[in-house]
């Protein structure tokens, strides 16, 4: 059935008498119909993808570009006078996780579906999912972001479970969003779990609520990643009742194809993505022993069937939960734990290595990679410093469990739907090829010296940029020049990601063209990202950048030449209209911190060049284009990693310098001052001058230096756009379809 007849079965109308809102509606419909007709991957080996995250971004044109019905649609609307992105832009965007981690679940959803692996997603149905962002007064504020409607890509199931806790037990619903793969014969599902008592109605001022009722709270929102001791036992309710109905449903799914439960893994391997879903193995190996198995086999079967995934080596990020919280949420789970702790202490292993330590806390890293038969990293820089230094203790015991998995991303999105006249472009130099293989992307490098080819994809940034224009115009009413160079740094507010050594840069242009030195063509620096609202400095450092961009905004002399703009509320929406419009992809973390990255692989592809330090997967972006192709600066992870384990590092000693004074006393400047906080600006001058953990200064410089050398490249035209070509062309190596199989090869060995 075609678009017309659809919509004349269900509101006996043409298309072109319809609302948008009316043809969102059928085609969120017809969708739901197409893939509802797949059939199930039904092989007997299963992964579980469990996760308190899955960041999966609007559904509308990703779901219709996979169900092969994109180019049909968009004709006949296109035919009809209709916008497939002005239709777009009635869905709601669901806000389901912080950033990478969810969203990398995202992509390796679409990737299992896509290779045509039998696998699910698990996780949990937020009714307001992460808070949306507001700026007021050069602020951030909190309001929930309901994405629920009548009409959505929920399915309701009739799978329930009954989940125990101290007190009570809870009665699950399930809701399914199906994952139509991009052309493929079988579908695959999200499963998101929720609890029918939540009640919005809990929510005051902005994103408070009653944080012990938790009938009603449970699945009310996605906690903020942040350092935020309030409402732990909140995220431990959250947890238990995931991995209780991931494991109970696993268990019923391997039944009802035969298992006796002795042989569960061969039947199910779950994926646990950083330590949220941990309470996984205790709660399996109740589950087994409840159902007759003794608990040495219990132990035995949930080793060899499940699999760990670090994203980070921040120490503060790794969970640990006091005995004293699972006894109070989980009581029947601590038994189980303190025999995982008893049989690790019983072998006189280091103190480093123990599950419970001497304050009573349960390390839920070391507990999976003691229980489960894989860790792996998500890049090659990430797993080696997990193996030489954060866990080494437990490489030194298990080395044949490391293994690396560098992160990828989906084409289908972050190419094909973001940037469909690159798409169209590339379909007509090399064919259609590189949308199921990647690596053929490599081919567009025999174009890396053909003007006509330079000129076109001069034209598609243009058009690209002008697209952003528009969507800034109707979001935040912002206006951007779009012949000026766009650098973009979005990502989440952290002051390991560094997003304030940026805003020195713009400190150090905006009194660099006071000075009188006007640049060779304007420059505009977007930032974009949220801020826990319990991280104070991430606030800080989001008022910093408002209060410039304000500054410059209003300063005759500067604003022709550098605009500022921070992007409210920045989202996978906002993302796919940000990255294909970049000529500059700022990956600045201080070496060592940022485990992988992965917006970083979505601005190579789409054509903007790195500027980066050598961490995470910018190393290798590095290795793939070479020395000439990317733009490197900053002291590298070793150089790092000694800092900090001789103390190495003393702030004071670089700001005393005459480069770098001036720039960081320019936050508390007066100029500065009257349009901010005063409050919030000296504790960030204060922070970067007597601490600044995260090595600003120490890297500033050559932040500097090499930033205007990239600056005064890109005015030759045609050697910019051959890197260009090169990092469009080695990014087949980031398709997650490569990653997954990985996985699939080294880890779930799904049939
Ligand atoms: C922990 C405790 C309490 C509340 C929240 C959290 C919490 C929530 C989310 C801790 C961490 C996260 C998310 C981490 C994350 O997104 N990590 C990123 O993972 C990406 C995918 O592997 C990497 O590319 C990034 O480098 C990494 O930062």
């Amino acid at each position: 059935m075609n678009l017309q007849e659809f919509v004349a079965k269900k509101y006996d109308k043409t298309i072109a008498a319809c609302s948008n809102e009316e043809l969102y509606c059928a085609l969120l419909e017809m969708s739901k119909e197409a893939s509802g007709q797949k059939p199930t991957n039904d092989s007997k080996k299963k992964v579980y993808y469990i996760s308190a995250e899955f960041l999966i971004g609007k559904l509308l044109s990703n779901n219709l570009i996979n169900l092969g019905l994109y180019d049909d649609v968009k004709a006949e609307l296109a035919e009809a006078g209709k916008d497939l992105i002005e239709i777009e832009s009635m869905e709601l965007e669901p806000s389901l996780g912080n950033g990478g981690l969810g969203r990398l679940a995202a992509c390796f959803l679409d990737s299992i579906a896509t290779l045509g692996l039998n696998g699910d997603g698990v996780g949990l149905n937020y009714h307001f999912g992460l808070f949306k962002q507001v700026f007021k007064d050069n602020q951030q504020f909190t309001e929930p972001n309901e994405w629920i409607t009548d009409e959505s890509w929920l399915t309701p199931s009739t799978r329930s479970y009954q989940v125990p806790f101290a007190h009570f037990d809870l009665v699950s619903t399930l809701y399914d969003i199906d994952v139509p793969g991009y052309k493929t014969a079988t579908k695959n599902r999200l499963r998101l779990f929720d609890l029918g008592s939540v009640d919005s109605s809990l929510i005051h001022d902005g994103i408070n609520f009653d944080k012990t009722n938790i009938l009603k709270n449970l699945t009310l929102f996605l906690y903020p990643d942040d350092s935020d001791r309030q409402g732990e036992l909140l995220r431990i309710f959250q947890q238990y009742f995931m991995v209780s109905n991931a494991a109970q449903l696993l268990i019923d799914e391997a039944t009802e194809k035969g298992s006796n439960l002795h042989d569960l893994a061969d039947y199910a391997v779950v994926q646990i993505n950083d330590t949220h879903p941990s309470m996984v193995i205790p709660e399996l190996i109740r589950l087994l022993t409840e159902r007759g198995i003794e608990l040495d086999e219990a132990i035995e079967i949930v080793k060899s069937m499940t699999a760990y995934t670090n994203h980070t080596i921040l120490a503060e990020a790794l969970e640990k939960w006091p005995l004293d919280f699972l006894e109070e949420v989980v009581p029947h789970l601590v038994p189980i734990i303190k025999e995982l702790d008893r049989r690790i202490k019983e072998q006189g292993l280091a103190d480093s290595v123990q599950i419970i330590d001497e304050s009573g806390r349960v390390h839920m890293a070391h507990m999976d990679i003691h229980y489960g038969y894989s860790v792996n990293g998500v890049a090659a820089l990430h797993t080696d410093i997990l193996k030489t230094s954060e866990l080494k203790p437990f490489y030194d015991l298990y080395p044949e469990k490391f293994n690396n998995k560098t992160n990828g991303i989906t084409f289908r999105r972050w190419l094909m739907h973001c940037n469909s006249s690159l798409t169209h472009y590339l379909d007509q130099l090399l064919g259609g090829d590189y949308h199921h293989d990647a690596s053929a992307l490599e081919e567009f490098l025999n174009f890396k010296d053909d003007a006509a080819v330079k000129d076109k994809l001069e034209s598609i940034k243009f058009h690209n940029k002008r697209k952003l224009q528009r969507f800034l115009e109707a979001h935040q009413g912002v206006t951007i020049n779009p012949d000026s160079i766009f650098d973009i740094q979005i990502k989440r507010l952290h002051e390991y990601k560094r997003q304030q050594m940026n805003a020195l840069y713009v400190i150090h242009k905006y009194l660099d063209i006071k000075a009188g030195n006007i640049p060779a063509r304007p420059l505009t620096v977007f930032f974009g990202g949220k801020a826990a609202p319990a991280y104070t400095i991430a606030q800080d450092i989001i008022h910093l950048i408002l209060c410039l961009s304000e500054l410059i905004a209003k300063d005759p002399e500067v604003a022709p030449h550098l605009q500022v703009v921070m992007v409210e509320n920045y989202n996978v929406t906002a993302a796919s209209f940000l990255i294909p419009a970049a000529d500059i992809s700022e990956q600045i973390s201080l070496a060592s911190k940022e485990a992988s990255g992965t917006g970083n692989m979505k601005f190579m592809l789409n054509g903007a060049l790195t500027l980066g330090t050598e961490d995470g997967a910018n190393v290798e972006i590095h290795e793939l284009v070479g020395d000439e192709n990317i733009y490197v600066s900053g002291k590298d992870s070793e150089t790092v990693i000694d800092l900090y384990a001789n103390n190495g590092y003393v702030s004071r000693e670089f700001y005393e310098q005459d480069a770098i004074k001036p720039l960081v006393d320019f936050i508390v400047s007066d100029e500065v001052v009257a349009l901010g906080n005063k409050e919030r600006l000296e504790r960030l001058h204060n922070e970067l001058i007597v601490k600044d953990w995260f090595m600003t200064l120490l890297d500033l410089e050559d932040y500097i230096k090499v930033k205007e050398e990239m600056l005064a490249d890109y005015e030759d035209r045609s050697s910019w756009l051959e890197k260009v070509i090169v990092n469009t062309s080695k990014a087949g190596f980031f398709s997650s379809d490569r990653t997954i199989a990985q996985y699939n090869e080294d880890i779930w060995k799904l049939g």
